[in-house]
């Protein structure tokens, strides 16, 4: 009861801002819902289109942003925030609502639909999740004027799912300055055709990632800048690495903004480095992903550990104070028999 009061209340001062913001949705960003699974169902709301043609949701490791099309319902945006990052939406002000994941895909916070109101995306009945491991959703959301939205079902079979790494790390985020990012997908180590040899001693914490970028004038070689989002951040020493026609290629070079935190770019030429078809054919297709050098052991060696020869002295002293404590009660017992 108290919640809803207070949502009450918040809803007026909220709707002027959130309007204006809806306005200007052609040049929203693709999002990484994937192109498979991007359906959510309401019985009033009827079918929910998470990565429509202008718009998509971008889901990252602490909110989501971007827009879903509803075809009864219209535009639905789940942030006021764009642009990627690292953001947490207070839910208090028009220019700052939006959906929050905890980071283990727990989804709360509300939406706005010009047409629906608010929708709550964690409501007292339910709660919308993403899986970690595949970035599929699940739950049913409450929308205040059309009631519930459900995002997985079985008969039929509809699912919104978003892309996360091979390596269960989390959701992961690729955007282009230009052309349209497509057939996204991320991609195990043991998936590649790259064979142990000539691979680099690096980890490789969020697994590889393939994609091509599509749109772009041909022979023309246009240069695009790929921003990508990861669920945690990698070290400043983060390299890049392709594996094209079963060989390891370094291509760091083409890696910008290696500051420390979850974001990088990849600077690709339609046919140079870093484009896997060798062609100005306007599609730049590169498998890869980002390495880091292994954690380094403390003392510069590596000792194996002998868990018990570890716990032994600490047994040991368990035990004599174990053997004083009896002693004790059993004298008592004798002094006081
Ligand atoms: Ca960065
Ligand atoms: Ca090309």
């Amino acid at each position: 009861m108290v919640r809803k009061i207070i949502t009450r209340i918040r809803y007026p001062v909220l709707i002027a801002g959130v309007v204006l913001c809806l306005v200007g949705i052609a040049q929203a960003a693709t999002g990484n819902i994937d192109p498979n699974n991007k359906w959510a169902w309401g019985s009033n709301a009827g079918w929910i289109n998470f990565r429509p043609e202008h718009g998509g949701v971008a889901v990252y490791s602490d909110h989501l942003e971007g827009y879903a099309w509803g075809e009864n319902i219209g535009w639905i945006r789940l942030g006021s925030h764009e642009g990627g990052g690292s953001h947490t939406y207070a839910n208090d002000a028009a220019d700052n609502y939006g959906v929050n994941n905890d980071g283990n895909g727990n989804l709360s916070g509300y939406a706005w639909g010009t047409n629906v109101g608010w929708i709550n995306f964690n409501p007292s009945d339910s709660q919308v999740t993403i899986d970690p491991v595949t970035g599929e959703f699940d739950g049913y959301a409450w929308a205040e004027n059309v009631g519930w939205i459900h995002f997985k079902n079985a008969t039929p079979a509809y699912n919104v799912a978003a892309l996360h790494t091979a390596t269960g790390t989390g959701p992961a985020v690729f955007d282009a300055d230009k052309g349209v990012i497509e057939n996204l997908s991320s991609v195990a180590q043991g998936a590649l055709s790259c064979p142990p040899e000539g691979k680099p001693d690096l980890v490789f914490p969020h697994g590889f990632f393939s994609f091509s970028v599509t749109g772009l004038t041909p022979c023309q070689h246009e240069t695009v800048v790929v921003t990508i989002t990861l669920p945690s951040a990698v070290p400043t020493d983060t390299q890049y690495w392709k594996c094209h026609d079963g060989a390891w290629i370094d291509v760091t070079s083409l890696l910008g903004d290696n500051d420390g935190d979850n974001v990088l770019t990849l600077t690709l030429t339609d046919g140079g480095l870093g484009d896997a078809d060798g062609e100005c054919n306007g599609v730049i297709v590169d498998p890869g992903g980002p390495g880091q050098p292994p954690p380094v052991p403390v003392g510069g060696f590596i000792v194996p550990v002998n868990r018990l020869e570890l716990v032994a002295p600490w047994l040991g002293l368990v035990g004599l104070a174990s053997g004083a404590v009896l002693t004790v009660v059993v004298v008592r017992r004798r002094k006081s028999g």
